[in-house]
């Protein structure tokens, strides 16, 4: 049972018992998420003022700039996760391939492989806007004790036993689930402790914000361009309130707080579109759906979709129920 202002611990611990057949490790890795989580703020926080802002003068697996801070909460998560050998893989937005955690201490965790964008939405660093780090966790399914395969990390968002993003905005959240709803803890930088602000967090069925980058609106697909102007009419409801940050984590937290729908389409700049399935699309749907919303590609469920590449791109529309069935209507008239 979620109390208002319970610590993190607390929640982990009070909630352990629905952490199917975990003995703990589970927990464990929560737990050295929101430890790298304030790490990478304290980072975040100050890139104004220290010279870590701007480009590491690298190319990540995505041929983008890498930004400084992408490097840094990159390496931020990938250590604390290996040191603490709670997880036996991490598959990153920042790496080309994914990378085995060799176990040594005698509680070595060697079910769970973890997915992440460590920062993402890093382009809006220099401009001080929010971005975020998004997580995805699987079981495993190659058998303990063997080093890891590809297939633990193409699973179906279907299979993810957690997920979470941390938004570094004007306040630092850590939001996930592990199937039981999802709750919103904020933390005190003082007290370096996350207090749970946002118990049961819910997409309303309905909601009035649409947000997309409408630059690409030439580009899209015949059904998102009738939705957009669907959005835009002025009659019942309508129109709605264009928003968007250009930050994914941040446009999903709001609109799952006010009621919205975020899309990104295919386009001709970005056929498959633009966000990676197993460390945005998926956690993000897992939240989405156990806050009340919904997440598909247009057609099919984001979670699933079967992936067949650690960084293949889907089409992404999610949130509100209504609004993102509004939408797979649209779409979907144009496929007869
Ligand atoms: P565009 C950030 O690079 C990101 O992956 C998401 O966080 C964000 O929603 C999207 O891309 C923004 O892309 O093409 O609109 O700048």
């Amino acid at each position: 049972m979620a109390r208002k202002n319970q610590t993190l611990g607390e929640f982990i611990i009070e909630n352990q018992s629905e952490f199917q057949y975990s003995s703990g490790e589970l927990s464990r890795l929560i737990n050295s998420i929101r430890l790298a989580a304030k790490m990478v703020n304290h980072e975040v926080n100050k890139a104004g003022l220290v010279d870590i802002t701007g480009s590491a003068g690298e190319i990540n697996t995505q041929g983008e700039d890498q930004q400084k801070l992408d490097v840094l909460a990159n390496d931020t998560f990938i250590r604390t996760l290996t040191n603490r050998e709670i997880v036996c893989g991490i598959a990153s937005e920042e790496n080309d391939d994914f990378i085995t955690i060799e176990g040594h201490k005698e509680n070595h965790s060697n079910k769970y492989v973890v997915l992440m964008d460590p920062l993402d939405g890093s382009s809006n660093i220099d401009v001080n806007v929010s971005v975020g780090t998004i997580f995805s966790i699987y079981r495993r399914v190659t058998p303990v004790g063997t080093p890891v395969q590809l297939e633990d990390f193409l699973q179906p968002g279907n299979l993810q036993v957690a997920a979470g993003y941390i938004v570094y905005g004007t306040s630092t959240m850590l939001v996930y689930t592990t199937g039981h709803g999802v709750n919103g803890f904020t933390l005190n930088p003082a007290l370096g402790t996350y207090y749970l602000s946002h118990p049961n967090m819910k997409f309303s069925e309905d909601g009035n914000i649409y947000s997309v980058n409408e630059g690409n609106y030439n580009n899209f697909p015949q059904g998102v361009k009738d939705y957009i102007k669907y959005c835009q009419q002025d009659e019942d409801d309508r129109p709605y309130t264009s928003r968007y940050i250009g930050s994914l984590v941040s446009d999903i937290h709001r609109n799952m707080i006010k009621g919205g729908i975020y899309m990104y389409p295919q386009s001709a700049k970005s056929p498959n579109g633009k966000l990676r399935l197993l460390y945005e699309c998926n956690p993000m749907a897992f939240i989405a759906e156990q806050a009340g919303g919904t997440a598909s590609d247009g057609h099919t469920r984001i979670m699933d979709l079967k992936p067949t590449e650690l960084h293949q791109r889907v089409p992404f529309f999610c949130g509100s129920k209504n609004m993102v069935a509004k939408l797979e209507e649209f779409i979907q008239k144009h496929d007869k």
